[in-house]
């Protein structure tokens, strides 16, 4: 299985991925997506992630944008190391913050992105 990571290197979203990537040790590919060329807002990117923005993960024809659902997506599949807790009781506070962050800041957009 081959995991390739669609980022930019100075995306904080692409970063919290690329970091539990290296915990997990999870052999992947970089991708770097050309954001000052604006490629991230024209095919083919928008075909893989119609929200124009990185992250976007894609492994054996499965592909899966938005850092928190790919970060569920690889404590799901590669649980060990874990880089959550395993007790609901402290799971879910321990989520709280980056959520916040997620949805307060760069809420998933209603529409797909215009070009
Ligand atoms: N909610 C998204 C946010 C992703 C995001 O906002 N990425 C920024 C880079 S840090 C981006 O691609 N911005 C490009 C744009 O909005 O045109 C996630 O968690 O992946």
């Amino acid at each position: 299985m081959t995991v390739k990571l669609h980022y930019h290197p100075f995306s904080t979203y692409s970063r919290r991925v690329v970091i539990a990537l290296i915990e997990k040790q999870i052999p992947h590919e970089l991708v770097a997506v050309d954001m000052m060329a604006r490629k991230h807002r024209e095919e083919p990117y928008l075909s893989l992630n119609p929200y124009g923005r990185v992250p976007t993960l894609e492994e054996d024809g499965f592909v899966l944008y938005e850092s928190t659902p790919i970060l569920n997506y690889l404590e799901a599949t590669r649980p060990t190391p874990a880089l959550a807790p395993a007790d609901p009781g402290q799971k879910n506070p321990s989520r709280t913050f980056p959520d916040q962050q997620v949805r307060r800041f760069t809420a998933a957009p209603d529409a797909p992105a215009a070009a």
